[in-house]
């Protein structure tokens, strides 16, 4: 057995129950192989034995009292998992989902794309089982201050700097920032996506949307060619998938769909930008009302679905931007975009493919690229919010969106270099994952066995 596969078969025997952690695992560790297999040094060092278990995990309770006067439960995580090229860094996911299986393959992946971004940030993630839907802003204000009584002993700007994911936005950094001030009477760059009038970073909450755009246009750029005036399917109504449509109409593309938890629509007209905001950013409300405003749209319920297939991506697109959850797009939808000629996809959620589905992208050379790369502009500004942060300084919108432009344009450039390397010049998956890699291996060898 290779030490490759015994590292992974290790993982298999002590967390079996860990499904997500190991999907992550398996994709990353398979492409690491012919890295590994040319380094014995990596073998030597222990390296993929130190790379998989957090150096931290801090499993917390988190009791708040709702509306009508009841003690609730939920439980809070904080996974620290590598910080060998800077303090750990990463998002808090509020959804009902979150159990320490999910936290660690965000946190797992969350190393390797903050290495790609070149910045000075490790990787951890957190978050809680917490539901914020339906909840009053007064039960998420108090839910938030209490998941902060916790964490705040944990973070700190030189430590580890949480932001947003899944359920946490602008409005849950403000409640988390506020309580962390109070307990450590500090106005630290300690969580990023803050607002923008105290210590927030500006487009920080348009980057991971705009940055895989940013991502898909490099890649077709390669190949001669272009976004403008194509149809393009994105999944999600959330921060990513809001701010993802934005760029596509900048650029000249017609988005043409939108999905959350409970269904999506199809507008053939185009998504009607504002709308989706002030539905889904402003009023918190379901998609159903989106179709119910515009006529020119279609909404389907999940329960409409085709059979274990997910109905955005039976929309005929030349683009497509997963940008809801993970495992969102299997083989059967890779199969459908496939038929109808779909030339690009680019993950801005974490892990929305399969792995069958991935492998299917790969296999038939279309422009594919991985989260970790193509939705890593949401991270890097966070580390351009740090940079403001520690400088006393602010920067222009302009100033950032150039520096986000610029940095998706490098990861683009730095793993196709590295998949060049190893001839399969296409193979985005093995170039993020073998760069990313690289350097938090150097890193690690460098800093001795810690
Ligand atoms: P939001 O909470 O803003 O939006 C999430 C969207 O996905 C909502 O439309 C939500 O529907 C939908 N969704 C969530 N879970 C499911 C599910 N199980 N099935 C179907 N739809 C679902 O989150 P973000 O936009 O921030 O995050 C989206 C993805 O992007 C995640 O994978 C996240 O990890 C990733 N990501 C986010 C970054 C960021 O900066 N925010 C950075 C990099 C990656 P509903 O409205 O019904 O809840
Ligand atoms: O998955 C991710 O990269 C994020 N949710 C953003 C993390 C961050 O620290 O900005």
């Amino acid at each position: 057995m290779s030490y490759v596969e015994q590292v992974i078969s290790s993982c298999e025997e002590k967390f079996p129950h860990q499904v997500y952690f190991l999907q992550a695992l398996r994709e990353i560790l398979e492409s690491l192989k012919v890295e590994i297999s040319h380094n014995p040094i990596y073998e030597k060092y222990a390296i993929l034995e130190r790379l998989v278990v957090p150096e931290r995990s801090i499993a917390f309770r988190v009791p708040w009292v709702d509306d009508c006067g009841r003690v609730r439960v939920n439980q809070g995580y904080r996974i620290e998992f590598n910080s060998a090229l800077g303090p750990y860094k990463g998002g808090l996911r509020f959804h009902p989902s979150v159990n320490e299986d999910v936290i660690k393959f965000l946190g797992f992946e969350q190393i390797l794309k903050n290495s790609l971004t070149t910045l000075r940030m490790g990787g951890g993630k957190g978050g809680s089982d917490f539901d914020p839907k339906g909840k009053s802003e007064n039960e998420v204000m108090r839910f938030c201050q209490s998941f902060m009584n916790e964490l705040y002993r944990h973070i700190g700007d030189h430590t580890d700097i949480p932001a947003g994911d899944i359920g946490v936005g602008g409005r849950e950094v403000g409640f988390l920032f506020g309580q962390y001030k109070r307990l450590s009477n500090r106005f630290d760059g300690v969580l990023t996506g803050k607002g923008v009038e105290w210590g927030g970073s500006l487009v920080r909450k348009e980057a991971t949307g705009y940055g895989s755009v940013y991502f898909a246009q490099a890649m077709l750029e390669a190949e001669g060619k272009s976004l403008e005036g194509k149809v393009c399917c994105v999944s999600g109504s959330g921060n990513v998938a809001i701010y993802t449509i934005e760029k596509l109409y900048a650029l000249g593309a017609k988005p043409v769909t939108a999905s959350d938890s409970k269904g999506m629509i199809y507008d053939q007209e185009g998504i009607d930008l504002e709308l989706l905001k002030e539905i889904k950013e402003v009023r918190r409300a379901s998609l159903e009302e989106y179709a119910q405003i515009k006529k020119s749209a279609i909404y389907t319920s999940v329960s409409e679905y085709p059979q274990g297939q997910n109905a955005v991506w039976s929309v005929p697109c030349f683009a497509a931007f997963p940008s809801a959850t993970q495992n969102e797009l299997n083989i059967l939808d890779a199969q459908t975009l496939l038929k109808n000629g779909c030339q690009c996809v680019s993950e801005g959620a974490n892990m929305p493919c399969t792995q069958e589905a991935t492998n299917l992208f790969v296999d038939s050379k279309i422009c594919y690229g991985p989260a970790k790369a193509a939705n890593a502009g949401g991270v890097a500004t966070s580390g351009l919010e740090m940079m403001q942060n520690a400088s006393m300084s602010i920067w222009t919108f302009d100033e950032v969106d150039a520096k986000l432009l610029k940095i998706m344009r490098g990861i683009f450039a730095q793993i196709k270099a590295v998949a060049q390397e190893f001839n399969d010049e296409k193979n985005l998956v093995l170039g993020a994952n073998i760069a990313g890699f690289r350097k938090v291996a150097k890193a690690m060898i460098d800093q001795g066995v810690v």
